[in-house]
Order: C-alpha cells, then structure tokens, then sequence
C-alpha cells in the first residue's frame, strides 16, 4: 500500500491519544507534548486530564474520539477530560510561530514528523527484509518561511544554537555537527533534483535523543517537509523517506536502512506498519484492542555512527556477498533461509554466521508477527518479542546489561507478554507488550526495579500510535 502526501489526507476525524508519561522520582517535562490528528483535522476532539498517582509520578492521560470503532476501545481505557489536547496542540506550534517571528521577523508555517518505535524487525531494513514500527505521539516540530536568497538558516530550540548553508554549496561539511539533519536534508533535496529554495527554519525536537526512537528521522522528515512546503514542492511519503536516508548516510554519516524516515513520512494512528524495506510497500496492521505496547528507556545513551551500527552492517554485506557467490539470486540477506544459512556456515567466520542467522531468523518473526496481529493473538507476538530480544542479544550483539536487566524485569511481571530491546541498539529502549488493565502498575513498578537494580531511572513512554510527518497549523 503507498500513499501520497499530496492528496494524501487523513480521511477519519480525531486521532490519537498523547503518550502518557510515567516519569518515576521527578516531574515529567513533556507534560505539555504537542499532539496532532491527521492532516485534514489537527487536533479534533481529543482531551487530556493529569493526575498525581502516588508520591513521585505523574501521568498525563489523552482522551481520543474517533468516528472509527476499532479507536473506540482505548478511547474508553484512556478516558478522562478536563484540558482540550487540540488547545495542547494548537499552544505548541503558536509557541514555536511566536518565537519564530521573534527570531526571523517573518510568519512561519509549522510542521511536525514522529519518532517511532518498532514492534519488531531489527537490522533487517539495511538487508531488505521485514520490519514493523509504530509512529509515536512525540514529534519533532520545525516553524519555516522561505527567503529570497539561496541561504537555509537554522536554529534548534534544543540546543540554542544556530547554523547555515549556501543551497548552492556542492561539498557541505556537515558531518557530525547537529545540523547535518536539517542542512544534510536540504543538500540531499538538491541532489534529488528537487528546486527548494532559500529558508528560515526554527526546530524543536520532542523526541529523546540517544533513546533507539529515531529523533534523527523526526527531525529529518520534519525538516524535509518544511523546506519543501516553503519551496511551493511536494513529493510522495516514500521519496521524502528517500532523500531523507540519504541526508543521514551521506551527510551524517551514519549508514541506517529506510526504516525511521519511512515510519516518520507514513505513520497512520493506531496502526503499526509492516514495511517490506525492498520494494517499499507497506500494509497498516491494527493494534490489539487489549494489549498496550509501552516503551522504557534504560538512559544508556546510544550514538550510531560512534557504535557498532556501521560494523554490524558491513558483518552483514561480507554474509551476503560471500553467500551471493555459493547460492544463485541472493541479493541480500534477505533472500536466505535458516537451511541455506546452515548449509554454508563453513563459508563464514563465527561472527558473520550469527549475524546473518540473526537477520534472517528476525525476518521469519516480523512475518510471524504480522499474523499475531492479525489474528489478535498478543501471546504470539510476545513470544517472538522475547524471541527477537535474545537474538538481538546473543547473535547481534547490541543489547548491553541494563537493557538485558529492563527486558528481563518486564518479563516478570503480571500481565506482560512479552519484551524486547527496540532500535539501533547499545543502549536505548525497551519495548514491552503489557495487558491493557495491568499498564500503569507495570510502568510504575518497573521504574522502581530497574533503579533498585541499576541505580538508574528510567523513563516509561505509554504512548499512543500516530500518524506521521504533516503540517501543525493549516
Ligand atoms: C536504527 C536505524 F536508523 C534503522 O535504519 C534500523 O536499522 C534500526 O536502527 C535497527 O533496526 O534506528
């Protein structure tokens, strides 16, 4: 299934809720996370209610009305209304407008993109295999009005600094600079042939950085989509995705597969995506109606291109082209299964066998996953978390002790089915699959162990799905 941006409008009101933030010991700060529904209805009828749980939590619950009856069941389970979340939406990107006027002494257009989580899928994507994320209710926001020259300027809320380019630049040095993943996009515009002229751009990312949940993409497809719109351009959800892969590998330098800049572009509101990373097609699987998934973040800060991404990547190319060479119409890792894997282990080292018997056992489980999906089976889709986790862990190597320490405590407790570590890796999230009725004890008692464990908080994101890049204020 392929969508387009133009055209491309959401076709049911309402949306989703806001993710519900447990932040053990101390106040969350994304209380006031922006929410937005669908391109045609930003913001409809959603309403959010906070509540003090025990001594040192706080959730901050969304309310979602949707026309759509499969949304009705955890408009029911999140209820609760006294703020308007259209009032959270529309006061987040007038902020961002205000301070954009401030700084550039223009108006500006707001635009915002999602982080995501995967369900389940991991370092398949660079392999042409399987993946299946989400779209999380946390965005990256960019304000944007064009120029009459051929600058792009940008500042980031985040960090207070500022920077620039010249659209006319050949040889942009950005690499390992922040900006790469706003000027790297603009460069890699232009070499898409796409005509995007001169802009100012403010951004402020709401997703965490470092966390596995694609902060980069957010703020790539978000910028992307800003420096089209005040370019007069668009393009189709899949090339934005393009372009913007493209911006991270070449100048951020940083080798990720399609999976988050996809994710970003065609997120849909209580769907995850199964993506089939070779020819870009997708299919919207509905989440269960009582089942949440909810991310935990160990705090162990993760960094691409300094990590073992790039290595377990090249791992992967040296199985697949010494593979490529024994059995006819292998292309990628892709294209193996666990026998002929077996057949030619001798071919490979160790390492490079349990590698690629990662990959392509982890495509066996998105498949598998996709029909625990679809027949409402959260036990399946536990059992192949869990699964996933260990292979991450054993055979691929990215997991580390506090993420080991955050699956292995989630799996003890009532009413989970399953978890796994989700992202790049090193660090990062969890993802775990908790009955709906058990969540926030689970949020909160997690939280605790893992401190007691570790001696680190954690934060726990109980999110909803969301769609993906669009424009805040129309
Ligand atoms: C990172 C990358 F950016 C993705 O492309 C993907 O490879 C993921 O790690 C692992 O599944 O998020």
């Amino acid at each position: 299934m392929r969508s387009e941006f133009a055209g491309g409008r959401a076709d049911k009101r309402g949306g989703h809720a806001g993710p519900i933030l447990l932040h053990i010991s101390r106040v969350s700060s994304n209380a006031n996370s922006p929410f937005l529904a669908g391109w045609s209805a930003p913001g409809v009828g959603r309403s959010a209610t906070c509540e003090r749980v025990g001594a040192c939590a706080i959730y901050l619950k969304l309310n979602e009305f949707s026309v759509n009856l499969e949304f009705e069941t955890e408009a029911k389970s999140l209820a609760g209304s006294d703020v308007t979340s259209s009032n959270l939406v529309l006061q987040q990107a007038r902020i961002l407008q205000d301070q954009f006027k401030e700084l550039y002494g223009q108006n500006a257009r707001v635009y915002c993109a999602p982080g995501r989580v995967n369900l389940i899928g991991e370092h398949t994507d660079y392999n042409d295999g399987f993946v299946m994320p989400v779209a999380m209710d946390m965005y990256t926001w960019v304000a944007a009005a064009p120029r009459e020259d051929t600058q792009v300027h940008v500042y980031s809320r985040n960090l207070s600094e500022h920077a620039e380019m010249d659209l006319r630049d050949t040889n942009l040095q950005v690499q390992g600079h922040w900006s790469a993943y706003v000027l790297g996009v603009a460069a890699s515009l232009r070499l898409a042939g796409q005509k995007v002229c001169g802009a100012n751009l403010l951004v402020e990312g709401k997703v965490p950085m470092g966390a596995g949940l694609s902060s980069s993409a957010s703020v790539e497809v978000a910028a992307g989509f800003a420096l089209l719109a005040a370019s007069g351009l668009s393009v189709t959800p899949v090339e934005l995705a393009t372009i913007c892969q493209r911006a991270e590998n070449e100048f951020a330098g940083a080798r990720c597969g399609i999976m988050d800049q996809m994710m970003a572009c065609c997120g849909r509101a209580n769907y995850a995506l199964m993506l089939d990373c070779r020819s870009l097609e997708f299919q919207l699987l509905p989440l269960f109606p009582d089942a949440q998934f909810v991310v935990c973040n160990s705090m162990v800060k993760h960094d691409h291109a300094a990590s073992g991404y790039n290595a377990r990547r090249a791992d992967c190319e040296t199985a697949t082209r010494i593979l490529s060479g024994e059995i006819p119409g292998v292309r990628a890792l892709r294209d193996l299964t666990l026998m002929d894997l077996e057949r030619f282990s001798q071919s490979l080292t160790e390492v490079v066998y349990r590698r690629a018997r990662h990959v392509v056992s982890e495509n066996g489980r998105v498949l598998a996953a996709r029909s625990a999906l679809e027949r409402g089976d959260p036990e399946l889709l536990g059992r192949l978390m869990r699964e996933s986790h260990r292979s991450l862990r054993d055979d691929y190597e990215v997991s580390c002790p506090e993420v080991d320490t955050l699956v292995e405590l989630a799996c003890e407790q009532d009413g989970v089915y399953g978890s796994r570590i989700t992202g790049g890796g090193f660090g990062g999230c969890t993802i775990s699959l908790v009955q709906r009725s058990q969540v926030e004890e689970f949020g909160r008692s997690l939280a605790q162990r893992y401190e007691q464990a570790t001696g680190k908080k954690s934060d726990i994101y109980i999110f909803q799905a969301s769609d993906g890049a669009r424009e805040a204020l129309q």
